[in-house]
């Protein structure tokens, strides 16, 4: 008996001590990989994004405090009723049912749990819907068993990333790391054009706080705003067929200049918007002719002023 009692009380010390160590340990160990899982890590990923900020709060202080809140009073309530109400200590038990003031208690807290979850829940589904302009968009497809990524606004044509195999990767990134990443530069908005070409897969990122469905013939968007450089993983997070998990997302943050370089490295141009704006005053003042030489001229030289050079038409015609 007494042994018993001894192994159980060190096998509960060794987990409190093994539990206190995990929890301990694991900040320290989060701060040293960001953008990708830590080894024997607890938790969310640090996040690297306003969103994956506020989802992080929500999750670790809202929902947590709640849960731990709940159990414990569970638990309290449990051993309450087991020591005070066992056969023993109680003999007689009461014979009444029903209680009014504790039915409507159990009924309403509940009830106000919930609406304060909804409050912050809604908050951060408003910050996830309304995304700050873009500077810059990224067409993201789903393929059996790869990513393709296109950006339109720099005349970047699809490219398909594949993921690194086995002997090119390190053991930690390995399933992680593409051949091509995702190119994006430090501190700007990106928004995802996420879609599917053949079954449903998804975009998941969690130091980018991103989570998107990508289904065939839908175009879902998600945008983040990457704090600092460096390589994000994230991974296909819906089971579409065999090499489910061989379709890593591996976003490449880098400086304006690289950004800069690895566009014209892919043929395309940065200033593609302004040229496009350009071209059209261009044709505009092409099909108007009666309109000034100077007055065409303008918007050709200011590249963003061209949806203007064709607004004074506009009402006069109509
Ligand atoms: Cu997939």
């Amino acid at each position: 008996m007494g042994m018993g009692m001894r192994a159980m009380a060190r096998i509960g010390g060794n987990f409190a001590l093994t539990a206190l160590a995990a929890f301990a340990a694991a900040p320290a160990m989060a701060q040293e990989l960001v953008g990708q899982p830590t080894p024997g890590g607890l938790g969310l990923q640090p996040g690297a994004s306003v969103l994956a900020h506020e989802a992080a709060w929500f999750h670790n202080v809202v929902l947590m405090a709640m849960m731990i809140g709940i159990s414990v009073l569970v638990l309290g309530l449990l051993l309450w009723i087991v020591i005070r109400y066992n056969k023993r200590s109680n003999p007689t038990p009461a014979r009444w049912s029903h209680n009014t003031p504790l039915e409507i208690v159990w009924t309403v807290v509940p009830v106000l749990i919930l609406v304060v979850i909804a409050l912050f829940s809604f908050r951060l589904l408003f910050a996830y819907h309304n995304a700050p302009e873009a500077d810059l968009r990224v067409k993201v497809t789903g393929n059996q068993w790869n990513w393709g990524y296109e950006y339109p606004d720099q005349s970047v044509s699809e490219f398909i990333s594949n993921m690194l195999p086995e002997d090119q990767a390190t053991a930690q990134t390995y399933r992680l790391a593409a051949d091509e990443p995702m190119v994006v530069p430090v501190g700007k908005t990106v928004h995802l054009l996420i879609t599917a070409a053949d079954v449903i897969h998804a975009v998941a990122l969690p130091a980018f706080g991103i989570k998107v469905d990508a289904i065939p013939g839908r175009v879902n968007q998600a945008w983040f705003k990457a704090e600092q450089t460096g390589d994000f993983y994230g991974q296909c997070s819906e089971l579409c067929g065999v090499d489910h998990a061989f379709m890593p997302i591996h976003i490449k943050v880098v400086t304006d200049a690289e950004f800069a370089a690895w566009v014209a490295s892919k043929g395309g141009s940065m200033t593609k918007a302004a040229d496009d704006a350009a071209a059209a005053a261009a044709a505009t003042a092409e099909a108007a002719p009666a309109v000034p030489a100077a007055d065409a001229a303008a918007p050709t030289d200011a590249a963003p002023a061209a949806p203007d050079a064709a607004a004074p038409d506009a009402p006069a015609a109509q």
